[in-house]
């Protein structure tokens, strides 16, 4: 390996640094560490069962959907990273805040499956069914979209314009919320995102999030998706600094 730890963090650092903050702590909240002694990225317990979201999210589709594609980029990263032990010791939120530190052969790899881990993770910790928006929520929405259906409405353009496989997203940005749309598994935490900022809610729009239920009418996932928001979870990301 050529990159040193400590050059490719110190690279990072200059133009990351305040960004870095923000998503680290954010991927203290969702446990994307490898904890393991061979700093391998696993997949985390999902914390619920997979019929939890049903009738708008069904099991089967909850199963394969974590157990075989989430698996898949988890083992797809670790391969990549097999032998490059000190890119390694990055978290995971580290390693996609650096992207474009990271060694050329193996940087579309941990683009693909990096973020593929890494969007998965948060997506399971933002779906539960029966909550409501809080206070802050509220307020933040009704502040940068004019109301929540305005915000809703924006989301699910995004959701089922977005053209391919892909993902849509509320982020915050310089304190503000935005909408954004990102292609295959990019995200906003990536140093190659056109818009960066910190996730706060996302929606997987891969045939494989839907298809099952919902054939070609990503629409109407889209819509339901809204029954599956965790919003208590959304409060607390958008509350924590
Ligand atoms: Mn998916």
């Amino acid at each position: 390996m050529k990159t040193s730890r400590k050059t490719f963090i110190k690279a990072g650092a200059l133009t990351m640094s305040g960004m870095l903050l923000g998503v680290d702590k954010l991927s203290a909240i969702t446990a994307i560490h490898q904890t393991n002694e061979d700093n391998l990225h696993k997949l985390q317990p999902l914390g619920y069962a997979y019929n939890s979201l049903e009738p708008w999210i069904d099991a089967q589709t909850m199963e394969i959907h974590y157990t075989k594609h989430h698996q898949a980029y988890v083992n797809k990263l670790n391969d990549a990273l097999q032998s490059y032990s000190e890119l390694r010791k990055l978290s995971l939120a580290e390693l996609l805040g650096r992207l474009t530190n990271v060694p050329e052969g193996i940087r579309g790899a941990v683009r693909n499956n990096g973020g593929g881990h890494w969007n998965h993770t948060f997506f399971w910790s933002i779906l539960k069914t029966g909550t409501q928006p809080g206070t802050e929520t509220l307020k933040r929405i009704t502040n940068d979209f004019g109301s929540i259906d305005a915000f809703k409405e924006k989301f699910e353009k995004a959701a089922t314009s977005q053209f391919g496989s892909g993902w849509a997203w509320l982020i915050e940005k310089n304190g503000k919320l935005q909408v954004i749309a990102t292609a295959n598994q990019d995200n906003p935490i990536m140093n190659t995102a056109e818009i960066m900022g910190k996730p706060i809610l996302a929606i997987d729009v891969w045939e494989h999030a839907y298809y099952l239920k919902y054939q070609n009418k990503r629409a109407d996932y889209v819509k339901a998706f809204w029954n599956v928001v965790n919003w208590e979870r959304v409060e607390s990301i958008l509350t924590s600094k």
